[in-house]
């Protein structure tokens, strides 16, 4: 019988270029170094079958998806990442930082491609469970500022993942606005940051937001 207590899920959001990747790795170093057990992982990927379909759905050569397509592959990917490493690690008391889950989902083929939110709540629950974050922490930027940050990244990484970047701002700005809507509709597993602040600010305040929920929820460090 597994007799350690669950861990938490905690999720990081925003659009292009917010920060998301830099912040949970500062939030992982945080949490660590506080005593706690912590598992980095992303979406898309996050298994290897999710690193498959990511670079089949970011890449910009010849790629065109159909809205539902990309769905399918979205939610494809998520339920190997939820069944063979996010759940496990619930279960064994760690505590699970993960670079955009169904929220993004929500945001981009729902408000950015026009599927309905219920059909995606109604395939999240049908493929993947009951699993929602805990805590979900959203980085909020403007897309503007984003997209210049995210498209410099990848130039500077040499990568071919833009395919989201080249979508119009009208789209970027729908997306943002499902992210503060998801927000102001839980907020008490919504943390909502202003990603426009510099980095310093802005990873302090996500590890109060953290360290806060974590505290308020019985969540104590694990290590021995
Ligand atoms: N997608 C979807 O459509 N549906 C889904 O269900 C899911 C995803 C799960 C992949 O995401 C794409 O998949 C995504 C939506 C779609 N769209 N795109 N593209 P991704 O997370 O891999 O891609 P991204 O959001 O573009 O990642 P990104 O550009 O790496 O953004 P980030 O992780 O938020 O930021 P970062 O890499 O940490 O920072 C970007 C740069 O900005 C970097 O040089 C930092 O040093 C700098 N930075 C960060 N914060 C600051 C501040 N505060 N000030 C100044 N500079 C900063």
């Amino acid at each position: 019988m597994n007799t350690r207590a669950r861990g938490a899920f905690l999720t990081i959001e925003g659009g292009e270029g917010a920060g998301k990747g830099t912040i949970l790795k500062d939030l992982a170093s945080r949490l660590t170094g506080a005593g706690y057990r912590v598992l980095e992982t992303r979406e898309p990927g996050g298994t290897p079958e999710g690193l498959e379909l990511r670079q089949l759905m970011l890449g910009t050569k010849g790629k065109v998806w159909d809205s539902w397509a990309e769905l399918l592959l979205m939610t494809a990917a998520r339920v190997q990442h939820v069944r063979r490493v996010i759940e496990p690690a619930i279960a064994r008391g760690e505590i699970v930082i993960s670079d955009r889950f169904v929220g993004s989902t929500i945001a981009y083929q729902g408000a950015g491609q026009g599927i309905p939110a219920a059909e995606i709540e109604d395939l999240h629950h049908k493929a993947v469970g009951d699993l929602w974050p805990d805590l979900t922490v959203l980085l909020d930027i403007d897309p503007r500022i984003g997209i210049q940050r995210s498209l410099a990244r990848l130039e500077q990484e040499n990568l071919d993942e833009g395919r989201f970047e080249a979508m119009s701002l009208d789209f970027h700005n729908r997306v943002r606005e499902s992210f503060l809507l998801q927000a102001a509709a839980k907020p008490g597993s919504h943390a909502v940051i202003n990603a426009e602040w510099p980095l310093a600010d802005v990873a302090s305040a996500v590890a109060d937001a953290a360290f806060a929920w974590l505290g308020k929820n019985g969540k104590t460090p694990t290590k021995t």
